[in-house]
């Protein structure tokens, strides 16, 4: 609390000092802006340092022509803002912007470049955020570097780069030497031919990133890059590399997946070069890990398949590694590039137990350290992605809600799980011991009251979730409420249990408004066998009781059995000869 008062205070000290050309707003291609309107990129950067205190740029929703390159100079604090990524595009035929003032920032656009640009964002200090760039547009031979960072603490976060195939191009240059604060690069999206490269002895900090590498993914020629949570693409290239050719190079991965394909290498160490791994998984077509002479790859809780490593010192038999090679690493679709984790992956808590610190989250945003395996202990993942093991929910109806004892209602539930990937599997217990699979079921309660039918969701890391649904059966047997076209009938079951002459009786009441009459039938069937049947000839607004009688055979199978489930149909016309036809189940009982 003191140090948040010191601080509050220190910034009111300032702002007398500062007020005095505080904040202007200068706009590019943006008539909505309020602020002064400049011609193009550069002359408002220089609009910005003739104006005192920090200031900002709004760039409008628009494609901005290149104008040469825009100067950031140290001391001159601005927010160059855009509408956003998808609606301000800066044209670039050369390098865009130079930002050199620690504390300015250039967010919010998208950098379309085209001819041989050498660079186009040069951050010797400052952040950029939320700025893409299309580099599809650049000439056959071009060498372009989307983002290249000197020291100062530049940092780069949530860009998506595209650069342009078959070319030597590369994402994101860092040169900060060790004298200089480490560049951090996250949130990025990155397709080059070079992906990620540290070329001075500085160090450069790579996290929660997807890099694709034509050439290779993540490259140290000098100095160190750690690499977190991310993951590294590989096809027919390599994944991290590290090749000093004559000082050193370092890349340190952790919780990192390395995905191969058509021959990639993983890791990969040359001359000076060393690349350490916790806690990464390599898999795919291609070389796990390859070192060559003068190089070293220390590889510990991490999963490979160790048949494929060549030159690795002690490969995989003497650390807490998993050999992938008779082992799928159980990504929810590895072919489709999706290396999150299933629930049965061997790489699920089987990272360094005793590393607790390190980033909170996963590439997903997700929380790390989650006990995966259920046993009680939280142990980091191997890889990109952490298995959440994340309890499935369900919710569970039935139609209709109220219904006669025998009458058939149809149950559903809806189960869902966070969890990529995971189907719950549903199962049903009703209250008088019956038990069904599945998303819906079928089920009639025999006899009256409040009852219950639970459906349970099972997800496959067996974590469970229920939903109780409770319906109501009507103890006198009463047929459903009507939905007629026809005469609006109101039938009434007036006794279910037969009497000496094997009858039972049915109510059916005509009402006033389908006078003179209602005429027609009742049929009970058992299954598709008619077992009574009934004439009926109602005058309006009467009761006509139906006395229904059932074979010998019957009343003896009633006896026998103390219930039996029949279906009773009424059908009955009102003088313009519209029907209404209602089916509901009774109960027979034995006389006796
Ligand atoms: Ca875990
Ligand atoms: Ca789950």
């Amino acid at each position: 609390v003191f140090r948040r008062a010191l601080a509050c205070a220190v910034a009111a000290a300032l702002v007398p000092a500062a007020a005095a050309g505080a904040a202007t707003t200068f706009c590019v291609a943006k008539p909505s802006c309020t602020g002064t309107p400049e011609q193009d990129l550069p002359a408002a950067l220089a609009a910005a340092a003739a104006a005192s205190g920090r200031d900002r740029i709004e760039l409008g929703a628009a494609t901005i022509p290149y104008a040469g390159n825009a100067t950031d100079a140290p001391g001159n604090a601005v927010d160059i803002v855009g509408a956003s990524r998808h609606d301000t595009t800066l044209l670039a035929t050369g390098l865009l912007l130079t930002m050199q003032e620690p504390t300015s920032t250039f967010s919010d656009a998208r950098i379309a470049a085209s001819g041989t640009p050498a660079a186009l964002v040069d951050l010797t200090a400052g952040a950029v955020r939320r700025v893409d760039v299309d580099g599809s547009g650049t000439d056959a031979g071009a060498t372009t570097t989307a983002f290249r960072l000197h020291g100062g603490g530049a940092v780069l976060d949530d860009a998506v780069v595209a650069m342009a195939g078959g070319q030597a191009d590369t994402a994101v240059q860092s040169d900060a030497t060790a004298a200089q604060t480490a560049p951090t690069v996250s949130g990025l999206v990155a397709t080059a031919a070079t992906g990620v490269v540290q070329s001075a002895d500085g160090g450069l900090a790579l996290a929660n990133s997807d890099v694709r590498g034509r050439t290779a993914g993540v490259r140290a020629s000098a100095g160190t890059i750690t690499v977190d949570d991310t993951v590294v693409r590989a096809t027919a290239a390599l994944g991290l590399s590290a090749d000093a050719g004559g000082g050193t190079a370092t890349i340190t991965a952790r919780q990192t997946t390395v995905l191969l394909a058509s021959a990639g290498t993983g890791m990969d160490a040359g001359a000076g070069g060393s690349v350490t791994a916790d806690g990464v998984a390599i898999h795919g077509t291609g070389t796990p890990a390859a070192v060559r002479a003068g190089g070293a790859v220390t590889l510990d809780y991490s999963a490979y398949p160790f048949a494929g490593v060549t030159g690795v010192a002690d490969g995989g038999t003497t650390h807490h590694d998993i050999d992938l090679t008779m082992t799928a690493p159980g990504f929810v679709d590895e072919t489709a590039g999706d290396a999150r984790l299933t629930a049965g992956s061997p790489l699920v808590d089987a990272g360094d137990p005793a590393l607790t610190d390190g980033p909170a989250t996963d590439l997903a945003g997700l929380p790390r350290l989650r006990d995966g395996n259920g046993d009680g202990t939280a142990v980091r993942d191997i890889g990109a992605y952490e298995y959440q093991r994340i309890a499935p929910t369900i919710a569970a109806t039935a139609t209709p809600t109220a219904a006669g004892t025998d009458q058939e209602i149809a149950f559903s539930a809806t189960a869902t799980d966070a969890d990529p990937g995971e189907v719950p599997a549903i199962a049903w217990t009703f209250d008088d011991g019956a038990t069904a699979d599945g998303a819906t079921a079928s089920h009639a309660f025999a006899t009256g009251g409040d009852h219950t039918a639970t459906a349970t969701a099972t997800d496959p890391s067996g974590l469970t979730a229920t939903s109780t649904v409770t319906v109501h059966i009507a103890a006198d047997n009463a047929p459903p409420p009507a939905t007629a076209r026809g005469p609006s009938l109101f039938i009434r079951i007036l006794r279910a249990k037969l009497d000496r002459r094997r009858t039972f009786l049915i109510g059916v009441f005509c009402p006033y408004n389908d006078r003179p009459r209602c005429t027609g039938s009742i049929t009970v069937k058992r299954g598709t066998s008619t077992i009574a049947r009934t004439v009926l000839r109602i005058q309006a607004a009467g009761t006509q009781i139906a006395r229904l009688r059932v074979s010998n055979a019957t009343a003896n199978l009633v006896h026998r059995r103390r219930l039996l489930g029949v279906t009773a149909t009424v059908v009955a016309r009102n003088v313009e000869g519209s029907t209404t036809t209602r089916t509901f189940r009774v109960t027979l009982r034995p006389f006796r």
